[in-house]
C-alpha cells in the first residue's frame, strides 16, 4: 500500500489525503515531525517537507501537486479536468490556495523558529499581504470551480481548514464567502469531517 508521510495540521497532507480518498486509494498514513528531520522522512523526500509519498516500489514522489498529479494520472483523470479553461481555473485556484498556505506557513515560521530579536517584522507583514491578495482572488474564483471535486477543491477546503485553526476568526471577519464555501463543503465531500488539517 501507498505510504504518506503527513501530519494532522499540515494543509498540504490534508489535501493529498482527501484527493485520495476521492480517487478511493488506499493509503497508510504515517506520521511525521518535520522539525526532527527523521531520517525515513528525509529518505522520501530532501527537502524534509510533508506530504511525501511512498510507492508501492519504494520510489516517492513529493510535493502535493505532484502527489495529486499522480493520483490523478493512476485513477483516469478523477482530479484535474482536461478542457483547457476548466484545467486553467482549477490549476490557477489549486496555485493561489497553496501560495497563500506557503506564505502564511512562512509567517508562522517566523515565530516559531526564530529567537524574537531576530524576527524581521516587515517580512512577516510582506507574506501576511501575499495572503491577503491571495485570499482576495480566491474569493473571487470560487465560482470557477466546476462541480465535481477537483484538486482545487481539496486544495482550497484544507488552506481554509487549517486557517481556521491558525488564524481564527479571520475568514468569518474577512472573507465570509469563503467560511460560508468551507462551511458548505462536507455536503459535497463528506469525508472532510475526517480528513480536515486538525490540531492533532
Ligand atoms: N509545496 C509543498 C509545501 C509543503 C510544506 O510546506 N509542508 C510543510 C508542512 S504544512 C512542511 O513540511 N514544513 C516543514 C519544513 O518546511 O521544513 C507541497 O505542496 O507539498
Amino acid at each position: 500500500m501507498m505510504r504518506v508521510f503527513y501530519s494532522a495540521a499540515s494543509p498540504f497532507a490534508a489535501k493529498v489525503r482527501m484527493a485520495a480518498r476521492h480517487c478511493d486509494l488506499e493509503l497508510e498514513s504515517v506520521t511525521a515531525n518535520t522539525t526532527a528531520e527523521p531520517a525515513d522522512l528525509l529518505s522520501a523526500n530532501p527537502l524534509g517537507k510533508i506530504p511525501a509519498l511512498v510507492l508501492d516500489d519504494g520510489t516517492t514522489l513529493y510535493d502535493s501537486r505532484v502527489i495529486c498529479d499522480y493520483f490523478d494520472r493512476l485513477t483516469g483523470g478523477q482530479l484535474v479536468p482536461q478542457g483547457l479553461d476548466a484545467w486553467r481555473a482549477v490549476r490557477l485556484i489549486e496555485a493561489t490556495a497553496d501560495g497563500i498556505a506557503d506564505a502564511l506557513i512562512l509567517s508562522l515560521y517566523e515565530e516559531r523558529f526564530r529567537p524574537e530579536e531576530k524576527r524581521h517584522q516587515p517580512w512577516v507583514d510582506k507574506q501576511l499581504r501575499k495572503a491577503d491578495r491571495g485570499l482576495a482572488a480566491l474569493e473571487t474564483m470560487l465560482g470557477d470551480l466546476p462541480e465535481t471535486l477537483t484538486t482545487a477543491h481539496f486544495a482550497v477546503a484544507a488552506l481554509l481548514g487549517w486557517m481556521g485553526f491558525r488564524f481564527e476568526g479571520k475568514l468569518e471577519s474577512e472573507r465570509p464567502r469563503l467560511a460560508d464555501w468551507l462551511a458548505a463543503f462536507p455536503d459535497a465531500f463528506p469525508a472532510y469531517g475526517e480528513l480536515r488539517p486538525r490540531l492533532s
